[in-house]
């Protein structure tokens, strides 16, 4: 038997991602997608993220750098779209939300809401007329299942599609929905005499109204809108053809779920990567923050909660690739990740001192974002007790 040696420590400071390894575990191919949207990120994106978030704003012509960058429904097959594997869409979710949540969040809810319930549930018309445009950024799409009195809770939706000839007719107001005023058009759910069913609504269909919801804490670079659908008129066409029952909605969510998994963990590795610098260049007591032992003791447990969350979605991604992910599965990651996540955030802010609480860094934007990340695409208690059900076959949720 041979006994490889450890190699010997080293004095040279290494960066979270480079101390767990990270890149062995990735080919070529996902190596050079997190890189492209890195750069994308850093010379793009952050010089402005901040100016966009304290006046509340996503430039929408950032819909068609998105498409150019070939970000937008890259792990779906033809129409335009990369084809990748699940986990190059992971790691570019999370070089995204490295930027802020709010990119991620577009990214999301364009290519695995708005573009896979075409995908998935629409017609061969549906998906030639959309998908080509939407994976461009030519074109917006937003997809409508919250409404404000049934969020956790989807299967009690109010709103109503009813039959008029071959027409549908929609009424109903969505609540919280991401890119609502940007979208060209929305996938929206409605109860139906036979049940939950999926429409595309092109936003200037008559009846159809977005209201942007302002005053935010959270997201505030990203569109959040209020849809209220009043006698709009459809034709049959607009139906999405597969889409029957709760479960089709819910098979959408386990797509942007997935993206968050990783992505969550880019808001993360940059608040830590931020905290580390920060406490370097800090002097306290005359010697950096760095070299104290409470601040060593913080930056190490929140490098584990790190790389365990990166190994745990390319854990999921892998299976997700090979034989598919079960919606549970992706509770562990969602529920793990976006958790660790906000208590890192939070942590690293705490290292910055009253530096911490302006826009200069950036550890509380994405603690400020990841309540909302922690609330969206199912709370925690949801996937709680989403494991829960997995483990007992007891369905807390009632
Ligand atoms: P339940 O009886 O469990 O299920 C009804 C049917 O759906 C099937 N199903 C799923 N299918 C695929 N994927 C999943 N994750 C699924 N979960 C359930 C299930 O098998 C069943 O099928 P069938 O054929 O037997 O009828 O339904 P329930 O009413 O008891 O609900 C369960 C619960 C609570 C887990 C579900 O309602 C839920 O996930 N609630 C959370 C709602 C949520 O996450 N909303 C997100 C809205 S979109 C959003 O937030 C976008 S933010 C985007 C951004 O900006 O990034
Ligand atoms: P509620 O369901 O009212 O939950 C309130 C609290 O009660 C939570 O803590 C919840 O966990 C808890 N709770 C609920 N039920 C139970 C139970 N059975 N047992 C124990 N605790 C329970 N939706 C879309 O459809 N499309 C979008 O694009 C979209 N984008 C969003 C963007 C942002 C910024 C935000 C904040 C939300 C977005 N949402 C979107 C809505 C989001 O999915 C919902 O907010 C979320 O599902 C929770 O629903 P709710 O807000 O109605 O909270």
């Amino acid at each position: 038997m041979s006994i490889t040696a450890a190699a010997p420590p080293s004095n040279d400071t290494r960066t979270p991602w480079e101390l767990f390894g990270i890149d062995r575990l990735l080919d070529d191919d996902e190596r050079d997608i997190a890189a492209t949207v890195r750069k994308f990120v850093e010379t793009r994106l952050r010089p402005n993220v901040g100016d966009w978030f304290e006046s509340a704003t996503l430039p929408k012509e950032l819909a068609r750098e998105f498409g150019e960058l070939g970000v937008l429904g890259m792990h779906l097959q033809g129409y335009g779209c990369a084809g990748t594997n699940a986990v190059s869409y992971g790691l570019a979710c999370l070089e995204l939300e490295a930027g802020d949540s709010g990119f991620r969040s577009f990214v999301s809810v364009q290519g695995s809401l708005s573009m896979f319930s075409i995908y998935r549930y629409g017609s061969e018309e549906q998906k030639n007329e959309w998908l080509p445009r939407l994976a461009t950024g030519e074109a917006i799409g937003c997809f409508g299942l919250t409404e404000p009195d049934f969020g956790s809770n989807p299967a009690g939706m109010r709103t109503r599609a009813r039959r008029d000839g071959s027409d549908w007719v929609l009424n109903g107001t969505k609540m919280w929905i991401t890119n609502g005023n940007l979208a060209d058009v929305a996938t929206v759910w409605a109860n139906t005499d036979d049940g939950i069913r999926g429409f595309l609504v092109p936003t200037d269909t008559p009846g159809f109204t977005a209201n942007a919801i302002h005053k935010k804490l959270s997201l505030r670079a990203s569109v959040t809108s209020e849809l209220v659908l009043d006698n709009v008129r459809l034709p049959a066409s607009a139906q999405l053809p597969l889409a029957e029952g709760l479960g089709a909605p819910l098979s959408c969510l386990n797509e942007a779920r997935f993206g968050i998994v990783f992505g969550s963990l880019g808001a993360a590795r940059d608040s830590l990567e931020t905290a580390i610098a920060y406490t370097q260049s800090r002097d306290v007591f005359d010697r950096p923050l760095s070299s104290y032992q409470l601040t060593q003791e913080k930056l190490a447990n929140m490098t584990l909660e790190l790389g365990k969350g990166i190994l745990l979605a390319i854990h999921l991604g892998r299976i997700k690739d090979a034989e598919g992910v079960r919606p549970e599965q992706i509770s562990l990651g969602k529920l793990n990740n976006v958790r660790e996540a906000l208590a890192i955030a939070r942590e690293c802010r705490t290292l910055l001192g009253g530096s911490g609480i302006t826009l200069e860094y950036s550890p509380l934007r994405h603690a400020n974002n990841l309540e909302s990340v922690l609330t969206y695409e199912g709370t925690s208690e949801m996937h709680l007790l989403s494991i829960g059900r997995a483990l007992t076959g007891h369905a807390a949720f009632r």
